[in-house]
């Protein structure tokens, strides 16, 4: 039987990260009842994998698993072409045990400096999974093309935002109105392929 997603089910949001899960739950326009990891208490787990999807899905899986309920997971990341896509799935790793996004920015712009290039192409990846807790899943990618932007502008969003300039726009997704941003975010893009698989 093919996978559905009834409107209206109930649906853990397996993430710890509060601007992502304020992001999941605007783009998620009220189709479903929405608890969050944090709100269930349920652990984080290791990401283990060397891909956006194989992390989605093993974070959808736990929580699936933990909570009893359907589980939505995103793992995304920022991923720079001079830096031949790092930091990639270790975007959130990037920022240190204390979060810190002006460091993990900083970062970013020293290493591209280092390697002499002047190619300040980028671009945000979604994975978002959705695991059942008998065991089916299904994941999609999403992806968002744009530029670095050094220093940093806007205090909207969250992460790296105030660096990254989406392809056809000159604000970055710092400077963005945040529905703006959720109509054409790599995460908006994944959804929209998650509601052509299971909608
Ligand atoms: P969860 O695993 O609990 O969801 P996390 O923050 O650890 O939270 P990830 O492992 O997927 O999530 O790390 C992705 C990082 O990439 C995240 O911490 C952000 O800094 C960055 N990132 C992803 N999407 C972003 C966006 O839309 N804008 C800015 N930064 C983003």
């Amino acid at each position: 039987m093919a996978l559905k997603l009834e409107t209206g089910a109930r649906l853990v949001v397996a993430t710890h990260n509060p601007g992502k899960a304020r992001e999941l739950a605007q783009i998620l326009e009220n189709r479903f009842q929405l608890v969050t990891a944090g709100e269930l208490g349920l652990p984080e787990p290791d990401e283990t994998e060397q891909a956006f999807v194989g992390n989605a899905l093993l974070k959808a899986r736990a929580a699936a698993e933990a909570s009893g309920l359907i589980a939505l997971a995103d793992d995304s990341g920022l991923s720079v072409a001079a830096l031949e896509g790092q930091p990639g799935v270790y975007s959130a790793r990037w920022a240190g045990p204390t979060k810190d996004f002006d460091l993990a920015m900083k970062k970013v712009e020293d290493r591209i400096e280092e390697t002499g290039s002047r190619d300040l192409a980028a671009w945000f990846t979604s994975a978002l999974a959705v695991a059942w807790p008998d065991g089916p899943a299904v994941v999609v990618e999403g992806r968002v093309d744009g530029t670095l932007a050094f220093p940093g502008r806007g205090t909207l969003g969250f992460g790296y935002d105030p660096i990254f300039i989406p392809e056809g726009f000159s604000q970055t997704f710092g400077e963005m109105d945040p529905a703006a941003k959720d109509r054409m975010s790599h995460r908006a893009r994944a959804f929209e392929k998650l509601k052509a698989a299971l909608l």
